[in-house]
C-alpha cells in the first residue's frame, strides 16, 4: 500500500509512501481514506497527523493517470479531501518538503497545517494546462486571501513555506524536527473539544474583489493568449467569491474537466515528461558511475566560448578560458563581464555574485593550463582542420580521464574523436547561441563515447540548467538536420508563389517565435549560404531553390548588412518587406519557368511543420534520437516551436499521422515534390492507429 499507518501515544500518523514524489495515484488515495477511517474507529486515537515520506509531502495528482480510468476512479482526490475535512478527530498536515498541486489541496483539507522552513508550496497545475481540480481554487483564497491565492494559482509559481508563515495557511512553520512538532501539536488539539476549523468555512475578505479579479483578467489576457488555463483559473476563483464555496467547487470541476482534454494541456504535460525523459538513455543505466567535474576549460573566447564558459561559472565551477591571442582573450573576457553587468542592471544578479563568478574565471594563452581540467569544451572555428589541431593538442595535454567535448554544430564527432588516442572520452556538447541563455544542449554521442562520459555530461547538463538531449552522429544532429528541411520548403514556396512576409506571418501565427526569413536575417543569411555550398558538393541530389543564393550574391546578409529578405532602417530592428527582394523573387520564378500560384497559409504551415516531423521520423528510424519526445524537446527549447503545440512530433500526432502522410503524398506530387520522401514509419504508425508519442 502506498500509505503507512502508525500510532504514537494517541496520535495516528498516516504517511504517504509512494516514491518518487508521493503522487496521489489511486492506491495512495485509497490508503489515505482507509487511514482516516481506521483512526475514527480507534478510541485511543485523539488526533491524526498526515505526512509524506521521502522527498515530498506530495507532488500532487499522479499526472501519469490523467485521461485514464484511474484518474476519476473513487476515491477521487475530492473524496479523499472530504474524508480528511470530515474527520471528527483533528487532522494535522505535516509538510516537510514539496507540497504541490493536489498535495497542497490535500493539506488544505486538513484542520491544521505545520510546515518546515524551506518547503516548496505551489499550485502549479496551470503550468500543465489545467487548474487546481481538488478545491484549491476555493480553499487557497480562504487560507491566504484572494490576491496572494490568485497570484499563486494563475502563475503556478513556488512560494517557500517561510514566506507564507503569517498568511493563515500554516498554524506553525518550524525549523528543526517537524515530526516532533507535529505530534506535539496534534496531541494538543486532540485534547481540545471539536469541531475543529475547516478552511472551507472561512470567508474570502477583499474590499475590491471584483476589481482585483478584473485586473487579473487583464493581466492574463496579454500574457496567456494561447493558453486557456489561466483564464479558467480566474473563472473558478471568481465563482467561489461570488457564489460561495460549493458553487465555486462545481465551476472548478467543470473547468478542470474541460481543460484536461485540451491539446494545450496535452502539450504541456508532454513537455513536462519529455524534459525528464530526455535524461534517460535506453542503454545507459541510471546508476552508471559518473566522473567528478570540479574544473572546466573552454577553448575559444568568442561568442560561443564566452557563453559556454558562463554556464559553468553560473554553476560555481571554475573555468580556464584559452585563446590563441591576447586581444581575442581580452575581448572575450570583456564580453563575459558585460553580459554579467547586464544581468546586474536587470536585477538578475548582485554585484557580489558578479565578482564571485568572475573570480572563478582564469584566462590563459597556454594549453599547459588545461592539464588539470576534468572537462574541456572546444568552441573554435567550425572547420575540421582547426578542430584537428585542437584535439591533437588536447590529446597531449589533457589529463587521463578528462572529458574532451566539441561544440561543433555540423562536423562529424567520430572524425574529431579519431584525432585523439582516447575516443571513449570524446563527446559533442552542442550549445545554442546565445549559449548562456538557450536551454537546449545537444549531447552528441560518438560511436566510441563511453557510457560513463555520457552519463557524466547528462548529469552536468542538469547542474548548468540545460535541457540535454542525446543525439547520434549525423549531419546536423537532430535540430539542424530537421531545420534544413524546414528551410528548403520555405525557399521552394518563395519560388512557387509565396513571399517572405507571408511565410513568416503564417508560421508566426501558428506560434513560432520567428519565421524562417526573419530568423535568417537575424542569424545572417551567409551562414545558410555556406551550408548550402557544402551541401551542393557533398549531397548534390538534395536540391534547393537557388533563390537564397541569389539574395546572398547581392550581399544582402540580413540585419548585419542593413538588408536581407527584408529591409532594415538604422537603429530599427523591425523587418520591413522589401520591394526589391519581392521583385527579385518573382523574376526568379519566371527565370526558372515556375508558375507562381497563391499558396495558402495552411499549406505554408503544413509544409514547414510536416517537413520537420518527416525528418524527425527518419531520425527516429536511424536511431539518431531514441524517442520522439526528445525531438520535441529539441524544438521546444532550441528552435522556438510553440510550447502549446508540444513540438513537431506531438503536433503531427495531434493532426493524426494518417493525415500527415496524405499531405506528404500530396506535396510529393507537386513542383519540388522530390524533397518529399515520406519516412516509412509514418505510414506504418498510421496504419496501427498510433502516433510518434504513443
Ligand atoms: N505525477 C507523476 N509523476 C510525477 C509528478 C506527478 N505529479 N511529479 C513528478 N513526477 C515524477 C517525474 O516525472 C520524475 O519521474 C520523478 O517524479 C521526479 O520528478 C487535482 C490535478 C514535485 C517539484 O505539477 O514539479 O495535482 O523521471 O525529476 O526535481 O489539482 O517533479 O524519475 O521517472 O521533477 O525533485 C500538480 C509536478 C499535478 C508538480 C519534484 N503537480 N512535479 O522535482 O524531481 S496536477 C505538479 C514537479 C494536480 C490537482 C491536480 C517536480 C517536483 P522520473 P523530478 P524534482
Amino acid at each position: 500500500m502506498a500509505v503507512d499507518y502508525t500510532t504514537h501515544d494517541g496520535v495516528a500518523v498516516i504517511t504517504l509512501n509512494n516514491p518518487p514524489v508521493n503522487g496521489l495515484g489511486l492506491s495512495t488515495r485509497a490508503g489515505i481514506v482507509e487511514g482516516i477511517e481506521r483512526a475514527q474507529q480507534d478510541p485511543a486515537v485523539t488526533a491524526i497527523v498526515l505526512t509524506g515520506a521521502g522527498k515530498a509531502f506530495s507532488g500532487g495528482a499522479d499526472i501519469t493517470e490523467f485521461n485514464t480510468p484511474k484518474a476519476t476512479q473513487e476515491p477521487t482526490l475530492g473524496t479523499v479531501i472530504k474524508a480528511v475535512e470530515g474527520s471528527a478527530k483533528p487532522v494535522v498536515a505535516a509538510i516537510h518538503s514539496v507540497a504541490m498541486g493536489g498535495g497542497l489541496e490535500l493539506a488544505l483539507g486538513a484542520h491544521y497545517r505545520i510546515a518546515a522552513v524551506g518547503a516548496q508550496i505551489a499550485l502549479p497545475e496551470v503550468k500543465l494546462g489545467i487548474l487546481p481540480g481538488a478545491g484549491g481554487t476555493q480553499r487557497l483564497p480562504r487560507a491566504i486571501g484572494l490576491e496572494a491565492a490568485l497570484n499563486m494559482i494563475v502563475s503556478g509559481n513556488v512560494v517557500m513555506s517561510e514566506k507564507l508563515a503569517g498568511s493563515g495557511l500554516f498554524d506553525e512553520v518550524v525549523e528543526g524536527d517537524l515530526a516532533k512538532a507535529a505530534l506535539a501539536f496534534a496531541t494538543k488539539v486532540g485534547a481540545q473539544k471539536g469541531p475543529h476549523p475547516k478552511v472551507r468555512d472561512r470567508k474570502i475578505v477583499h474590499a475590491e474583489a471584483q476589481g482585483f479579479i478584473q485586473f487579473a483578467r487583464n493581466t492574463v489576457a496579454t500574457l496567456a493568449k494561447q493558453f486557456p488555463a489561466p483564464h479558467k483559473c480566474i473563472d473558478a476563483v471568481e465563482a467561489g467569491v461570488l457564489n460561495g464555496f460549493d458553487k465555486g467547487l462545481a465551476v472548478e470541476r467543470e473547468c478542470f474537466m474541460a481543460l484536461v482534454q485540451t491539446p494545450e494541456s496535452r502539450a504541456l504535460r508532454h513537455a513536462f515528461f519529455g524534459e525528464r525523459a530526455a535524461s534517460k538513455i535506453p542503454d545507459v543505466p541510471s546508476d552508471t558511475p559518473v566522473r567528478d567535474i570540479k574544473s572546466v576549460a573552454v577553448i575559444g573566447a568568442g561568442t560561443m566560448g564566452g557563453g559556454i564558459a558562463m554556464n559553468f561559472l553560473n554553476a560555481g565551477i571554475p573555468v580556464t578560458l584559452l585563446e590563441t591571442k591576447q586581444d581575442a582573450l581580452d575581448r572575450g573576457l570583456a564580453t563575459i563581464r558585460k553580459n554579467y553587468e547586464g544581468n546586474v542592471k536587470k536585477g538578475k544578479l548582485t554585484a557580489d555574485a558578479l565578482e564571485q563568478r568572475l573570480a572563478l574565471l582564469r584566462p590563459t594563452l597556454s594549453y599547459d593550463d588545461l592539464k588539470n581540467a576534468d572537462l574541456i569544451v572546444e568552441a573554435v572555428f567550425e572547420e575540421l582542420g582547426v578542430k584537428e589541431q585542437v584535439f591533437r593538442q588536447l590529446d597531449e595535454v589533457a589529463k587521463s580521464g578528462a572529458i574532451l567535448a566539441s561544440n561543433t554544430s555540423t562536423l562529424d564527432v567520430n572524425r574529431i574523436a579519431a584525432f585523439t588516442k582516447r575516443p571513449q572520452d570524446v563527446i559533442g556538447m552542442h550549445f545554442f547561441s546565445p549559449a548562456n541563455v538557450m536551454k537546449l544542449l545537444e549531447v552528441v554521442r560518438g560511436e566510441h563515447t563511453s557510457k560513463d562520459v555520457l552519463a557524466t555530461v547528462m548529469k552536468l547538463a542538469k547542474k548548468i540548467r540545460k535541457t540535454a538531449v542525446v543525439s547520434g552522429v549525423c549531419d546536423g544532429f537532430i535540430g539542424n538536420r530537421m531545420v534544413e528541411q524546414y528551410i528548403r520548403q520555405a525557399l521552394f514556396m518563395l519560388e512557387e508563389g509565396a513571399l517572405p512576409a507571408q511565410v513568416d506571418k503564417a508560421i508566426e501565427k501558428f506560434g513560432f517565435a520567428m519565421g524562417p526569413f526573419r530568423m535568417s536575417d537575424l542569424a545572417g543569411n551567409d551562414i545558410g549560404w555556406a551550408i548550402r555550398k557544402r551541401r551542393y558538393q557533398e549531397q548534390p541530389d538534395m536540391h534547393y531553390s537557388k533563390i537564397a543564393d541569389r539574395l546572398c550574391e547581392t550581399g544582402r546578409f540580413g540585419q548585419k548588412t542593413g538588408g536581407g529578405w527584408y529591409d532594415y532602417k538604422a537603429g530599427d530592428r523591425n523587418a520591413h518587406p522589401s520591394k526589391l527582394v519581392d521583385d527579385m523573387i518573382v523574376a526568379y520564378s519566371q527565370e526558372t519557368g515556375a508558375t507562381r500560384r497563391k499558396i495558402s497559409d495552411d499549406e505554408i504551415v503544413e509544409r514547414l511543420v510536416f517537413a520537420l516531423a518527416n525528418e524527425g521520423a527518419k531520425i527516429l528510424e536511424e536511431g539518431i534520437a531514441s524517442k520522439a519526445s526528445d525531438i520535441d524537446m529539441v524544438y521546444l527549447t532550441g528552435y522556438g516551436f510553440p510550447l502549446y503545440r508540444g513540438g513537431p512530433m506531438l503536433y503531427a500526432d495531434t493532426v493524426g499521422l494518417y493525415n500527415v502522410e496524405r499531405a506528404i503524398r500530396r506535396y510529393a506530387s507537386q513542383p519540388n515534390g522530390d524533397a518529399w520522401k515520406a519516412a516509412s514509419s509514418i505510414g506504418e504508425l498510421a496504419q496501427q492507429g498510433r502516433g510518434f508519442n504513443r
